[in-house]
Order: structure tokens, then sequence, then C-alpha cells
């Protein structure tokens, strides 16, 4: 396995909108796996392939205390959402940066697994955020987009700088 770089904002590529997966074969179970080791090191709940730059539609997940309940969505689609629920979010293409934002309380999705077979679940509560956190990357959406454009503009220049004196 291997640990992947992380695209930063405000990296452009961050805004590509990702295609289907056609098959679930093993480059796809190779790159989902690299994508959790990834997420479990950097430490984070959720990551999308655009973090990485792979612009198709898989996403991992893991919101357990014991970071031993893995889910893998391909293809994952929102279904039902209701209720709404104000959460602080943070992201790992955002270092540093947690601002509160409004998402549904409760989605319903269909996805594939790295079996390729569909199958559908409800989330609720950090699960739920997560799902549509991450959806939200794979159409090219990071969670800054949800702020002021002030606050938005604050984040990139913060950003900007910090990535300034890293290089
Ligand atoms: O998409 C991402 O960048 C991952 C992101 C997911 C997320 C977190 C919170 C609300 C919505 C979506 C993160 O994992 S940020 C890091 C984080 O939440 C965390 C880090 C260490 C321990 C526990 C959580
Ligand atoms: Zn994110």
């Amino acid at each position: 396995m291997a640990l992947l770089k992380i695209l930063q904002y405000p990296d452009k590529r961050l805004h590509t909108i990702a295609r289907p997966v056609a098959a679930v074969d093993e480059e796809m179970r190779r790159l989902a796996a690299d994508m959790a080791e990834t997420m479990y090191a950097a430490p984070g709940v959720g990551l999308a392939a655009t973090q990485v730059d792979r612009h198709i539609r898989l996403i991992v997940i893991d919101v357990s205390e014991d970071k031993n309940s893995l889910l893998t969505l391909i293809n994952p689609v929102i279904l039902e959402k209701d209720g709404e629920v104000v959460h602080e979010e943070g992201c790992l293409s955002v270092p540093g940066i947690y601002e509160k934002v409004t998402r549904a309380e409760h989605v319903r999705v269909r996805a594939q697994g790295l079996d390729g077979q569909p199958f559908e679940m409800e989330a609720r509560d950090l699960l739920a955020i997560c799902i549509q956190h991450e959806i939200d990357h794979l159409d090219g959406k990071v969670f800054v987009e949800y702020l002021s454009r002030l606050k938005q503009d604050r984040i990139r220049t913060k950003l900007v700088k910090q990535q300034r004196e890293t290089m």
C-alpha cells in the first residue's frame, strides 16, 4: 500500500468533476486501499479520490472511534435527504480550518462496493455529514464554498501563505 499526496486548497484540480467508475477491478481496489491508508495516516474520517488527484467517483469513510469500520463507496448517489444539522467541518485539503456548515441530517445513498455490487444504505449524524462532504468533493466542491466570500478569501490567503512558507 502507499500514502498518496493530498491536494491543498486553493488547487484548481479540487474543482474537477469526477467521472463515474466504469469497472471495479483490481486497480480500483488498490486505489481504494491506498486512499484508506492515506485517510487513516492524515488522520481524517473521509477522503475522496478528487483529493488525491484521481478524478473518479470513489470515496472512503471511517467515522468509528476504533477506526475499524471502513466504508468504500463507488459511484455514490444521494437518493433522499431530509432534516437539517449544523456541524463544524474540517477538510484534509484545507488544513487547520474548521467552520460550521449546514447539511441534511439524514441521507439514503446508493453506491457500489469493492465487489462492484450495488447497495443502499441510510446514514445520520457524522456519517451523513461526511458522505455529503465527500460527494461534494466528487462534484468539485470544497466545503469553504458554503462560507461567505470574505471568509473564502481569508482562507485562500492564509493557505497560499502557508504553502509558500513550506516550499
Ligand atoms: O474530506 C476530507 O477532507 C476529510 C474530512 C472529512 C470531514 C470531517 C468533518 C466533517 C465533515 C467531513 C476530515 O476527515 S477532516 C479531519 C477530521 O475531521 C478528523 C481528524 C482527526 C480525528 C478525527 C477527525
Ligand atoms: Zn474534504
